[in-house]
């Protein structure tokens, strides 16, 4: 192409295409002793995909060949490409190899000769290369060295001064060891929810750049509220020159308004500093006229503004550009002081968001599978759905695809992002931090400037690990100690405060005190303090159904409750229905979390009773019951969190302002806190969480004494007046109300209230429905909101007993029609019952889709559901296949 073409297209991105050569595709895979040599390999990927594609192995995930594939995770790989390079290409001053992902021991060989190493899958490796290329052939090798054998000779040389621990995972798990001595995916060596598969490959794009002066490797931008007129744009722009010559040319700013292009061009002329690289600054304020404010999902649109960088060499040989897109808002994490604690909630535009989400483990345990762009979609746009408005990067898994947060910006999703450090101690020998601080300073770098980006953790529990000696480190704590403040906050607080001019969010742990832990050398008497920072609460021994044994703290960061799959995702890793007993061989080597089957079936006990015959099968009615457990289990707590947004109680509890439930996703076929299984298939849990998190709900706290509480929340940004609450009770035989009392009330924007209280034995037996202590087995509550008729928050309502102690009568549900309503592929199927039906289930066996809603109670003796379909299908063909269940029809219930 021509300079003069390319200045006339100054702003395209096909200039700068003309200086990569793309190394994506076809590569050639051997084991370094030739043992499989040859094979075709594909990048972005990995080891385990080559060799299935290769037919070397056969399918990675199923049975229990996680155990029996652990011979490839022993050798070592090398990649191979051929790459053709013209003397145009070559004549360029400066000449880099780029891997933006390298999975993650490997040297790197040009025409035979070393041009560099990797150590960390993180990072972005850049190998200047200039020297070792010619024009026409040229052959590049990654040799990929046995992950599992570097973490076990890190750690025997760190153990000749002292032992990072944990060592090992569980023995549950079925994993590897050592995985915290090196910069690894860590649940890449196995986790209680998924196995151990440490892959090596070139995980992420591969390319060669070439340029003459400079070229833009980073663009991170920082919205600043200046002042009520103005936001300020703050943009850092990373260049850099392999020579370290200076660098001379223009850089031009383009910001896409409501009302123009606003554009800013400066000079460039700098020297790089010794890494080579030179940093600029632009700063731009922009009427806050000028555009709209972001917001987060619920709150209004999360608009985006396109902005670009490009930067110009003096003889136009250089065009580089950066595109992205911004949007408007201030975050601010509000830690104040109350008589007791602390608050912890973030402020969004000065609006105080309670933060209804979910965990997100990595998308796949192949850390080149999680870069697909539609499994990221379904996932997030599934959460978007459920109102989400934050999603926890959990710090065991990767730092996600580009595409995941831009995707999370244009939803309104915010991030809580954890540094990849889960569950363990940490080195921090010379080599370990320089390592951490290339790794930070990538990450920031990319992450930073998207508009979803909230907050950034240090680690995943590794405070409470410290400080609760989870892994026998109290002997020695003062070491221990030292190296958790070196690695969090001198190195990684350090670095991110760096880059971000001491503006972004940092929080040393997850769960973590905040303040509090600072004031208390980073690590906290009691991390887990429900007046202070976040929570992370499991219970797996007491009654889930019951608030009192929920804590109340500011902000509850993870909890959560197991279930299983549903029974067609099983048929894919077994097709033995042996594998399917919850007491077989197959589901322990699947239950990963240490008495994880016996926790799961002790939630089933609190709601059903479940007979002994269950214990051979998980069929159908045993994996349905595990997913009505889970879902109402954290239904009922992320209620009760809800609940205590706008109240502290005397123990200066309270004041909550977050859920965020554990776990969004799966890696694999197993039992796990999944609300959607690792084939896309949604649980019940994924259906409730759409009513769960809705913007406005009625629900209730029932306590130990059987005191009702019903409340009202609303996280509208203004106030509901004259609504209409309805608290029905039923009998469980009929149709027809026991009786019906209408309130009105008003909420207030963004708050929680106390609307009634009841002694539930004495309501229910003075209403008729059986005596002081049978009444609550006979009859329940069902609640309502409406405004001029109109619902205003999904039904909900409260079982005052046990449904296994529950006078449930039968009833009888069946699907009526299905139709097609839309090209769009929306089907609309009608529902009838002639008795009060619960947890009504519907499942599409053959064509893939969700429903409008699913795992609800019929109350009415109609219902019209939809079903959005994802292939070509007919009414007749659906009406076949999809098949419909409830509480009653599934026999384990009826004890039969
Ligand atoms: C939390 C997480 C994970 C784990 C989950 C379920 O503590 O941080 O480490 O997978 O619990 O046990």
């Amino acid at each position: 192409m021509s300079k003069l073409l390319c200045i006339i297209i100054l702003y395209s991105n096909l200039c700068a295409s003309t200086k990569i050569v793309n190394l994506n595709g076809e590569w050639i895979v051997s084991e370094d002793t030739n043992q499989y040599k040859n094979m075709k390999a594909t990048v972005p990927g990995g080891i385990y995909s080559d060799l299935m594609n290769n037919g070397i192995i056969g399918d990675i995930f199923y049975g229990n060949n996680d155990v029996e594939l652990k011979w490839i995770q022993n050798l070592n790989w090398v990649y191979y490409k051929n790459v053709s390079i013209s003397s145009e290409f070559l004549n360029q001053e400066n000449v880099n190899l780029i891997f933006e992902g390298l999975d993650t021991f490997s040297s790197i060989i040009v025409n035979g000769n070393k041009v560099g190493s990797s150590e960390n899958m993180f990072v972005q490796y850049i190998f200047d290369i200039k020297k070792y290329l010619n024009v026409g052939i040229n052959e590049i090798e990654v040799h990929f060295s046995s992950p599992v054998k570097v973490a076990k000779k890190l750690h025997e040389e760190q153990s000749k001064n002292y032992t990072i621990p944990p060592t090992c995972p569980p023995l549950e798990y079925n994993g590897e060891c050592h995985v915290n001595m090196i910069r690894k995916m860590q649940s890449s060596f196995a986790w209680d929810w998924g196995p151990s598969f440490p892959s090596v490959g070139i995980w992420k794009n591969v390319y060669i750049e070439a340029y003459n002066d400079s070229v833009i490797r980073y663009v991170v931008s920082d919205v600043i509220d200046k002042d009520t007129d103005h936001w300020t744009l703050n943009v850092d722009i990373y260049m850099a020159n392999n020579n370290k010559n200076q660098v001379t040319g223009r850089l031009k700013v383009d910001l896409e308004t409501n009302l123009m292009n606003i554009t800013k061009i400066i000079e460039v002329n700098g020297k790089p500093d010794e890494n080579g690289e030179i940093m600029i600054t632009i700063d731009m304020d922009i009427l806050k006229g000028y555009v709209n404010s972001w917001w987060p999902n619920g709150y209004g649109a999360s608009k985006l503004y396109n902005f670009d960088v490009t930067y110009v060499n003096e003889d136009k040989s250089d065009i580089s550009i950066k595109k992205s897109r911004i949007g408007f808002r201030k975050i601010e994490l509000v830690q104040e002081k109350l008589d007791l604690g602390l608050t912890f909630y973030f402020k969004v535009n000065d609006v105080p968001i309670f933060m209804k989400g979910t965990n997100e483990i990595p998308i796949d345990i192949l850390p080149e599978k999680g870069q697909n762009k539609t499994r990221v979609k379904q996932l997030l746009i599934a959460a978007h759905a459920s109102h989400i408005n934050m999603i926890r990067v959990w710090g065991g898994g990767v730092y996600e695809s580009d595409y995941f947060y831009e995707l999370t910006s244009e939803l309104g999703i915010l991030i809580w992002q954890d540094f990849m450090f889960a569950c363990a101690m940490y080195p921090t020998t010379d080599s370990y931090l320089k390592n951490v601080v290339e790794e930070v300073r990538h990450q920031v770098r990319r992450l930073y400037s998207h508009s979803s980006l909230a907050v950034f953790s240090g680690n995943n529990e590794n405070e409470g690990a410290l400080r609760q000696n989870w892994y026998n480190t109290a002997q020695n704590y003062s070491t221990y100690h030292e190296d958790y403040v070196k690695l969090y906050i001198t190195t990684i607080k350090s670095e991110f405060l760096r880059i971000t001019h001491n503006r972004g969010i940092f929080i040393t742990s997850s769960p973590t005190n905040g303040k509090k832990s600072d004031s208390e050398n980073y690590v906290a008497e009691n991390p887990g303090s429900s007046l202070y920072g976040d929570v992370h609460f499991y219970n797996y021994i007491l009654n889930p159904f019951n608030t009192n044994f929920y804590p109340t703290p500011r902000f509850s960061s993870e909890y959560g409750y197991q279930s299983l799959p549903s029974l067609q995702s099983w048929f894919t890793v077994t097709n033995n229905t042996e594998d399917t007993s919850i007491n077989s061989i197959f589901m322990n080597h699947r239950q990963h979390h240490p008495l994880g089957n016996l926790e799961l079936k002790a939630l089933l006990l609190y709601f059903f009773d479940v007979p002994e015959e269950s214990n051979k099968y998980f069929n159908e009615a045993f994996i349905y019951y595990t997913q009505i457990a889970q879902a109402f289990a954290v239904k009922i707590e992320t209620e009760h969190y809800r609940s205590c947004r706008s109240s502290l109680e005397e123990n200066g509890e309270g004041y909550t302002m977050g859920a965020l439930y554990w776990q969004l996703n799966d890696v694999w076929v197993a039992p796990s806190w999944s609300s959607i299984d690792y084939l896309g298939r949604w649980k019940m849990l994924q259906y409730h969480s759409m009513e769960f998190f809705a913007p406005v709900i009625v629900t209730s706290r029932l306590k130990v004494d059987r005191i009702l509480e019903i409340y009202l929340i609303s996280d509208l940004p203004s106030p509901l007046m004259n609504l209409t609450i309805s608290i029905t009770v039923y009998n469980w035989n009929s149709c027809q109300p026991v009786n019906v009392e209408n309130l009105t009330k008003t909420i207030e924007s963004g708050s929680s209230q106390n609307i009634k209280t009841y002694n539930t034995d004495d309501y229910l037996s003075a209403l008729g429905c059986g005596t002081l202590s049978s009444a609550r087995t006979n009859c329940f509550f069902y609640l309502s909101v409406t405004k001029n008729e109109v619902k205003v928050s999904p039904d909900n309502f409260v079982f005052p007993d046990a449904l296994k102690d529950s006078n449930i009568t039968t009833a009888h549900v069946k699907i009526d029609d299905i139709r097609k309503i839309s090209d769009a592929g929306v089907f609309i199927i009608e529902i009838s019952t002639d008795q009060i039906a619960l947890f009504v289930w519907l499942e599409s066996l053959d064509i893939r889709g969700n429903f409008s809603e699913n795992g609800f109670l019929m109350v009415q003796p109609k219902r019209v559901v939809f079903f959005n379909s994802e292939e070509q299908t007919s009414n007749d063909y659906l009406l076949k296949t999809i098949t419909i269940t409830h509480l009653l029809n599934q026999k384990y219930f009826t004890n039969e």
